[in-house]
């Protein structure tokens, strides 16, 4: 993948992730991977030509994001984006970050909060900043982000809502909109969600969650995913990122 370097020495994500080209994300828990482990991860990811990683977490328990961007830097030179859980996950060896505003939420902090407190640490960290409206979706059983946000999802089933929310995140600004089951969500996003939201929206769309197989991803980007991330699946079968890659490039 070809990539323009800005003036900052950081690549442009936001023109790569809106180049209209399938794109898969694997998310690196910095939790779950460390040492050999998580060289093993950069290495395959790099082979198979992964997109992006994503790396962070709803709740970080060990003080291991440093460390890990670190390992992934030295290991790949795949883009890397902070998926924060927290104004505590901002480090300027990654390229970008994802900077969410929960939109299927109505807590205040998560909307906007957290992001009055982190915009100079943002600003100063010279990260691609990407603006993403970030929606969690009920996937069929409580996941940390849905606990940690301390919101209500919206409901798998409930499209319209998802739809419109997905519309007015587009209207505010936000140049992604992320619809995510939550990490290790019991089933994944409804197709027909992914597919109308697809319909009433022209920012990419980003979903996540459950997704445990090359079958899933393979629907989720025909139903008009324009990036998948996956991330438990991988930690518990690694072989499965040469195959969901492959998947992505047959778009
Ligand atoms: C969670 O979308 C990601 O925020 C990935 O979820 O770990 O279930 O693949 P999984």
């Amino acid at each position: 993948m070809q990539l323009v370097p800005l003036e900052n020495g950081h690549m442009n994500l936001y023109s790569s992730l809106a180049d209209n080209k399938k794109k898969f994300a694997v998310l690196v828990d910095p939790d779950k991977y460390n040492g050999t482990r998580l060289i093993d991860l950069a290495t395959m990811a790099q082979k198979a030509m992964v997109s992006y990683l994503l790396v962070g977490g709803s709740l970080l328990a060990e003080d291991n994001l440093d460390q890990t961007l670190k390992i992934i830097k030295d290991h790949s030179d795949i883009p890397v984006i902070i998926f924060p859980g927290d104004v505590m996950q901002i480090n300027s060896r990654a390229d970008g970050i994802l900077l969410l505003s929960l939109i299927s939420g109505r807590n205040p902090e998560l909307l906007i909060g957290k992001h009055v407190i982190a915009a100079p640490y943002l600003k100063k960290s010279g990260l691609e900043i990407l603006p993403t409206g970030y929606m969690i979706i009920d996937s069929g059983r409580p996941t940390t982000a849905s606990y940690m946000s301390n919101s209500m999802p919206i409901p798998h089933d409930k499209t319209e809502i998802a739809v419109t929310t997905a519309m007015a995140g587009e209207m505010l600004g936000f140049k992604l909109i992320y619809m995510d089951g939550g990490s290790g969500a019991q089933y994944s996003i409804s197709n027909t969600m992914i597919e109308k939201v697809r319909e009433n929206i022209s920012v990419p769309l980003v979903i996540g969650g459950g997704i445990r197989s090359s079958k899933d991803a393979s629907e989720k980007f025909r139903a008009g995913a324009d990036l998948i991330v996956v991330g438990n699946a991988i930690e518990d079968q690694p072989a499965l990122l040469e195959q969901i890659a492959a998947v992505a490039y047959t778009f």
